[in-house]
């Protein structure tokens, strides 16, 4: 969907953000685009479904996919997380693969490399390497990365280059900026001006409560937590002809009672504190007062079951089990 009467001199690229859990991916997007829209935590696995966050710079607009960490697990929700991943990649100008320099760096690309040949009659695209974290390292400029992205190529031919840069100290950003824009081909915009994504308000919504679950909760809690909309009413305001405040009701699922009675925390105090940081978050998001509702709900192996994960936007992959069962 294109937008008409558009500038001449308008150019546009859509780049697939892509890389292991942890490697830096949104915290990458959110540099760009300039606000904290992607949700960062110290945690792997934090983005579970990909979608678009969109910059302009002049004329070119920069359609950046945030992708869930590209990873080996048989668990289902794992295995559809990673199908929206590789799912990140199609129709993209160009691929941006990311590694963590301060990991372990080869397997890294091994990784990337058997999920892409896993998938069947998909064929990658450009893709240039990101090294991600360089603020990490001390001397980062004697690191072999020639080297290490000339044995990569080896594996993915489809390599081109790689970029350098740090999402805290901004070093390297600019170069990478400056490479997007000038691979983007003259084409009308897909996003109208001020827009920032495909995903709706609802969908940031259920990621900026999740958002406080995983910094809040330890072990294995947040992996076993999700979040749903009940209801979302803005209250619209005849006089100013703008919504003064929206109403959302959401539901936490969890896996187990104990999970729920560690979400509430004692005399409610871990909802409360969950519910307080996720609203002022949301109220920034939304600019807009919000009133904002949460129940926690066991929903046993809710991870397993395709209703749920259809729900929070997780589809059958090609590896999905065949057992599903009802909400
Ligand atoms: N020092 C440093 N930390 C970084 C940098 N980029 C990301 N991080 C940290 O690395 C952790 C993971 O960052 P995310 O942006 O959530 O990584 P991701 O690739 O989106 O992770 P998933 O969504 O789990 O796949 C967070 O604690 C970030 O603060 C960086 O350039 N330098
Ligand atoms: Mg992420």
């Amino acid at each position: 969907m294109l937008i008409e009467n558009q500038h001449p001199n308008n150019r546009s690229i859509m780049v697939a953000v892509l890389g292991a859990p942890n490697a830096g991916k949104s915290s990458l997007i959110n540099y760009l685009i300039g606000t904290d829209l992607s949700v960062v935590t110290s945690r792997a696995q934090t983005t579970r479904n990909k979608f678009h966050c969109v910059f302009t710079i002049d004329h070119t607009e920069v359609i950046l996919v945030d992708t869930p960490g590209i990873h080996s697990s048989n668990l289902e929700i794992n295995k559809r997380m990673n199908k929206e991943a590789m799912d990140g990649m199609l129709g993209v100008d160009l691929n941006l693969l990311l590694i963590d320099i301060t990991s372990n760096i080869f397997p890294q690309f091994e990784q990337f490399h058997k999920r892409v040949s896993q998938r069947v009659g998909f064929k990658l695209g450009p893709t240039r390497v990101v090294f991600t974290k360089s603020d990490k390292i001390e001397r980062v400029e004697e690191l072999p990365l020639n080297e290490i992205v000339k044995e990569a190529k080896k594996l993915i031919p489809e390599i081109e280059g790689y970029f350098v840069l740090s999402s805290v100290s901004g070093d390297g950003i600019h170069t990478l900026t400056g490479a997007l824009c000038d691979m983007a081909k003259s084409s009308p915009h897909h996003y109208k001006d001020g827009a920032m994504s495909n995903k709706n308000e609802r969908f940031f919504v259920t990621e900026y409560v999740r958002e406080q679950l995983f910094l809040r909760l330890k072990d294995e809690i947040p992996y076993e937590v999700a979040v749903t909309i009940d209801e979302y009413k803005e209250n619209y305001d005849r006089e100013t002809k703008t919504s003064d405040k929206v109403d959302i009701s959401a539901t936490i699922l969890v896996n187990r009672p104990s999970q729920r009675a560690i979400v509430i925390g004692k005399q409610g105090s871990m909802i409360k504190e969950i519910g307080t940081s996720a609203r002022e978050r949301i109220e920034k998001f939304l600019d807009t007062r919000v009133f904002l509702k949460l129940h926690v709900k066991v929903s046993p192996k809710w991870f397993k079951n395709n209703m749920v994960l259809e729900e929070i936007g997780l589809f059958r992959a090609e590896d999905s089990a065949r057992v599903w069962h009802r909400r």
